[in-house]
């Protein structure tokens, strides 16, 4: 019998799953029919992304939240996303969380992934290897990411809940939030609380919050394809009470605070489905999606048609000025519906 397929998934196995999210990253051929024949069994899971500068404790905070929900008995997938090297075994594959995978608990998935092309590449791989996993059963999908740069960003701000990860020392100086980190937060935590200054970040990062700083956090990025059609007003929506952004300290080292942070994360689910803005996400995040398909799908019917030296050929010319990019599309496009026509 075939190591994956739509039963084994659905049933949680781990070894059809894992397969399945390497076919995703291979963009193998058969990953998109079995994706289809999942795609009704998503839109279950919480998604709930994890960012934040690099070493700020991203990894350990999953873990910790991670065994948390354990606790709770519910089942939980952790994708770490690491678009610059492939993953090489930090605090993750130290900790509980993987011995507790490794001795065959069945309520925890692990998996790295990390770019092997484009980030739009990547951007798409995570978003499938969701899927997977949402079909599979798991409740909570928690998606780490360092928001080291605007990519890192776009793979986590679709999330339901996006936690920002902030540490000690920010002090005063409000740029070293980096612009696009502090607009997608609907949860911030301080960690590495037990390193002095951790009151004044999070005194600071409160007062930014006060200032309205964050006031478009839950605008989330239309594309240029197309437009988010206007989402009728809620009825009740004098009476919606805003989501105020939690700041939390924890220590994730010591395990300290991360039940408080558990416990905001479901409120922030509650808050979501009551207000009508948990489908508005949803949408969102389908219609970014659909784009994104859209775009790596064209691009590559358009190149794989492209006569062999025709991307190098123009290369060379866009380098010696010869001609502009925009001239480069516009001669590509027309060689193609000459092409078509014949
Ligand atoms: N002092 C202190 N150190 C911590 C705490 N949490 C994590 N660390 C340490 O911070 C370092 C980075 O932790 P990670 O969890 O790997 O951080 P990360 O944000 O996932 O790192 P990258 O994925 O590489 O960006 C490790 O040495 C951890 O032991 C904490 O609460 N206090
Ligand atoms: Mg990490």
């Amino acid at each position: 019998m075939s190591l994956i397929s739509t039963e084994k998934i659905l049933s949680g196995n781990k070894r059809a799953i894992a397969r399945l999210i390497t076919y995703v990253e291979n963009n193998h051929p058969h990953a998109q029919s079995f994706l289809d024949s999942l795609y009704p069994h998503t839109g279950q899971a919480h998604l709930v992304g994890i960012t934040g500068s690099p070493v700020t404790g991203k990894s350990s905070l999953v873990n910790k939240l991670a065994k948390a929900y354990r606790d709770q008995d519910k089942s939980v997938a952790i994708i770490a996303v690491d678009p610059t090297s492939p993953f090489s075994g930090g605090a993750i594959l130290g900790d509980r969380i993987r011995m507790r995978e490794l001795a065959g608990d069945p309520g925890i998935f692990i998996r790295s992934m990390a770019s092997r092309g484009s980030l739009g590449g990547l951007s798409k791989a995570v978003d499938d290897a969701i899927k997977v996993l949402d079909a599979a059963g798991f409740e909570v999908i928690l998606i780490e990411t360092v928001g080291a740069g605007q990519s890192e960003v776009e793979i986590v701000k679709t999330a339901h809940t996006v936690i920002v990860v902030e540490v000690p020392g920010l002090g005063d100086d409000v740029q070293a939030i980096k612009a696009g980190i502090l607009e997608i937060a609907d949860i911030f935590v301080v960690n590495k609380a037990d390193r002095p200054g951790a009151e004044k970040t999070v005194s600071t990062l409160r007062t930014m919050l006060e200032l309205g700083h964050a006031s478009t956090h839950h605008v989330l990025h239309h594309g240029q394809l197309m437009t988010v059609e206007e989402t009728p007003s809620h009825p009740d929506e004098e009476n919606k009470k805003m989501w105020e952004i939690p700041v939390l300290k924890t220590m994730a080292l010591k395990e300290e605070g991360i039940d408080p942070v558990v416990t905001t994360i479901d409120r922030h689910l509650d808050y979501l489905k009551n207000s009508g803005e948990l489908m508005d996400r949803n949408r969102t995040r389908l219609i970014d999606e659909l784009e994104t398909a859209l775009q790596l799908e064209l691009m590559d019917r358009l190149l794989g048609q492209l006569p062999p030296n025709h991307l190098s050929e123009t290369i060379t010319k866009l380098v010696d000025r010869n001609l502009s990019p925009y001239a480069a599309v516009q001669a590509i496009l027309k060689s193609r519906e000459v092409g078509s026509r014949e």
